[in-house]
């Protein structure tokens, strides 16, 4: 019989914070002291009209959290263990300091067998205020630059939490993390790294090992996978216990095959019984990039189980700014809004944060790729002490934490600071203080190739494969591509042939229930007071309406506003990922900014602060479909792409017709084509098809099966659009209502906003043209009874020639 002689006890209970006037209150853990003074009544909600100003106050103060419990301590180790201290604390136990930390982004184990009463006893933890931390390292240090007026960058806490062009600045504190005593005696496992290799149908899993001990002296330890064990005795502190699996069920991403999932079990004991006891689901899999040099530039491809990846991508955000409101079930529910839009791909952005083990957890079920950036965006960083060390050792902890994960395929070094020391000034500025390089060329490739050997590491995003070239170059590596949303239009994604895009967006607003639920201005315009607090990007404003006045017809209110700039966004989208993807294999790669948000707010988001899909999210979904067809203007004229992402072959029979608005025929052609899996096929249209006689007045509309692919010769703003006419019927089928649209005139990017009626409401399509004669059903669920006059007319459903 083995007896298990480590225990975990956690301490969550009997909490309060205190600081500047604040006594005592009830305090949440893990949580922040945001989230308890909102609990306890005496802020306002921060993310409402303009409150966010009202609470700055908070970051400057420094907070005590406090509890007491009981212990019973025998003669064993017992350590305190703070999975996450938000930031800088030092911790008391019995009026002990038992530990001081400053990053958020580890964890800390402080043996506490001296401070630790038999009894009751008192933890306390201090918080100084982080801008305090901040400005006197910046101080000391001298500044370095920083796209924002913020001093993130002297301080190792998410960067984004000092607020960035789509959040807001709410610095918390708090034990953001779990924290507990933990009762262990001889050794226990202080890392366990799987690592995955696969080679003529087997899988060989090295089990890499480290020990902490409180006593010397041999233990065994066994590695258990799919019915294999290995068992070493060992007297030091490091094992390495291979196990091989012969004829393993590979993971595979998402569409490329099913997500296996083996159960690896370590354990150590000694003489007496079980030590401890480590488990985690892995998965059997390779991974790598193929950046070899070719005539085009160099590729960045993915490459998974020696199967090249067209990568179909969001850019992730911390899901809210207080991190403990992310709960498993909200990130089950958004990788599950990204998954249902074909996307496989997720990054991990710099700015925010290593995500969480429910994040991965749940990206390795559903065979989502994770892209994690290491935690550095937009800055220079100091490459002095203490931060050297504490990128070091936070870099070793996560790298460790996160390697059993299959999901995960790519670790990066930064966030546009490659890009940003090489054309944002940074140069001059800097005058030869250090900036970071030595953590992106230096330091986290080490971390890696010594912790998570299997795993590939670029230095940043973007960046283009060595320092000779410059980090944005669309021939070789990975690109952003920003002027479409800062100065110029999204027609200029066309002018890019990049290897691999890892951001591009476009702004929008939320949806309407989100947008009403965080602001109350009456009357509502894009630059009202709550308006405006909400647009965070610098000349948001400004830059929506450039985007309208080039393609749409001008608003003539605020709802009309609201309608065509979510329209624009989806839009700019689309064109953007029907032109990466047509380009493959050129391209192998696009992720989109962004996914998510923190709040509720005007931002490039798809999913909005509330949960919410944006008209985006459903273009999206069509964009990033696994058949796609699009036209595509190429040298000698317009050709249609198939592109066929599934892993069978396609066999497309496709109509091309040019068409008036009116719906008649003017030319028509068939083609077919095979296009294999993974592979793109471009067909020139005939010039007969093709060649417009009235660009206001016609379209080219291709179907395929049920893809369907549109052309309009003209912006909207110059097609004489005929006014819209439509039949609508409503029915109501218990748990959902049914609108059937049926166009008597073209309807051009038809979208019903049910969440106008009832916030609940869901709806499953949008953005959808039909031409005259032609219908479409949208189904919303979760709603109550609507109002069906309201449901079939102006402002709940829209299209442009309304
Ligand atoms: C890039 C991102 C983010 C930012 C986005 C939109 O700079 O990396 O920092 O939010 O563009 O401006």
């Amino acid at each position: 019989m083995t007896s298990a002689m480590t225990s975990y006890r956690a301490l969550h209970d009997g909490w309060t914070v205190s600081g500047a006037d604040v006594r005592d209150i009830p305090a949440m853990v893990p949580g922040c002291v945001h989230t308890d003074l909102l609990a306890a009544g005496l802020i306002e909600d921060p993310y409402l009209d303009e409150n966010e100003a009202k609470v700055a106050w908070i970051a400057r103060t420094d907070w005590v959290y406090e509890t007491t419990f009981h212990a019973d301590p025998g003669g064993d180790r017992v350590d305190l263990v703070c999975a996450g201290l938000d930031t800088v604390a030092s911790v008391m136990l019995n009026d002990v300091e038992v530990g001081r930390t400053a990053n958020m982004h580890r964890g800390y184990r402080f043996d506490v067998r001296e401070a630790l009463r038999s009894g009751e006893n008192r933890l306390r933890i201090r918080f100084d205020s982080a801008y305090s931390y901040a400005e006197a390292q910046q101080q000391r240090l001298g500044d370095r630059p920083n796209a924002y007026p913020e001093p993130f960058n002297f301080i190792r806490k998410m960067a984004c939490n000092f607020g960035w062009d789509w959040g807001p600045t709410l610095v918390t504190a708090g034990i953001w993390q779990d924290i507990g005593l933990h009762t262990w005696r001889v050794a226990r496992f202080a890392t366990v790294v799987p690592q995955v290799t696969v080679e003529d149908g087997a899988a060989r899993v090295d089990v890499r090992i480290t020990l902490d001990r409180d006593v010397e002296g041999p233990v065994t330890i066994a590695a258990a996978v799919a019915g294999r064990e290995t068992i070493a005795r060992i007297t030091g502190h490091e094992a390495v216990l291979s196990v091989t699996v012969t004829d393993p069920e590979l993971w595979w991403p998402i569409g490329y095959g099913d997500q296996a999932r083996y159960d690896l079990e370590v354990t150590l004991t000694d003489s007496y019984g079980t030590l401890d006891v480590w488990s985690r689901k892995i998965g059997l899999r390779t991974v790598r990039l193929d950046t070899a040099p070719d005539p085009d530039g160099s590729p960045y491809t993915l490459v998974v189980n020696d199967v090249p990846v067209f990568v179909r991508g969001v850019n992730w955000i911390p899901d809210d700014v207080f991190a403990n409101r992310v709960t498993r079930s909200r990130l089950e529910q958004r990788l599950t809004q990204a998954a249902e839009a074909n996307v496989n791909y997720l990054r991990v952005w710099g700015g925010g944060r290593y995500e969480s083990e429910d994040f991965y957890d749940l990206a390795d079920a559903m065979g989502l790729m994770v892209g994690q950036d290491f935690p550095f965006a937009c800055a220079a960083y100091p490459e002095e002490e203490p931060f050297r060390s504490e990128i070091e050792a936070e870099a070793r902890e996560n790298v460790t934490r996160l390697s059993p994960h299959p999901s995960l395929v790519v670790w990066t070094g930064n966030n546009e600071n490659i890009w940003g020391h090489e054309d944002w000034g940074w140069k001059e500025s800097l005058n030869g203080q250090s900036w970071g390089a030595g953590y992106y060329f230096a330091l986290l490739p080490r971390v890696v190739a010594e912790e998570d050997p299997g795993r590939p590491y670029w230095p940043g995003s973007p960046y283009s494969g060595t320092p000779e070239l410059h980090p944005n170059d669309p021939a070789h590596g990975t690109m952003h591509i920003w002027d479409v949303w800062n100065t110029d239009d999204y027609t200029k994604y066309r002018e890019y042939r990049p290897r691999f895009v890892a951001e591009f967006g476009y702004q929008a607003p939320p949806t309407w229930a989100t947008l009403r639920r965080a602001i109350s201005d009456d009357p509502l315009a894009p630059d009202s007071p709550g308006m405006a607090h909400h647009q965070k990007a610098s000349d948001g404003d400004a830059k929506l309406r450039r985007g309208l006045e080039h393609h749409l017809p001008p608003p003539r209110d605020f709802d009309d506003w609201h309608y065509l700039t979510q329209l624009d966004q989806a839009r700019a989208l689309s064109y953007g990922i029907e032109h990466f993807r047509s380009l493959r294999p050129l391209c192998m790669g696009a992720i989109m900014w962004q996914l998510n948000d923190c709040w509720p707010v005007t931002s490039w988001a798809a999913v909005d602060g509330d949960g919410r899909k944006k008209p985006l999210w459903y273009a999206l979904r069509r964009s990033f479909a696994d058949r796609l067809l699009t036209i595509q203007p190429r040298e000698d004229g317009l050709a249609l792409v198939a592109v066929n992402d599934s892993r069978e072959p396609w066999a497309l029979t496709a109509t091309v017709s040019r068409r008036a608005l009116s719906g008649l025929a003017l030319d028509q052609d068939r083609m077919r084509a095979t296009v294999a899996p993974g592979a793109a096929v471009t067909l020139p249209l005939r010039s007969g098809v093709a060649d417009v006689r009235d660009r206001t007045a016609e379209l080219l509309v291709a179907d395929a099966g049920d893809q369907r692919a549109w052309w309009f010769f003209a912006e909207d703003k110059d097609i004489a659009w005929p006014r819209a006419a439509y039949d609508a019927r409503v029915k109501s089928n218990g748990d959902s209502t049914t609108v059937t649209v049926t166009a008597q005139q073209i309807l051009r990017d038809l979208t019903l906003h049910p969440d106008r009626l009832d916030p609940d409401a869901e709806i499953d399509e949008a953005g959808v043209t039909l031409l005259p004669g032609e219908s479409t059903t949208f189904t919303i669920t979760r709603a109550k009874e609507l109002d069906p006059t309201a449901l079939t007319t102006r402002p709940v459903l829209r299209c442009v020639n309304d």
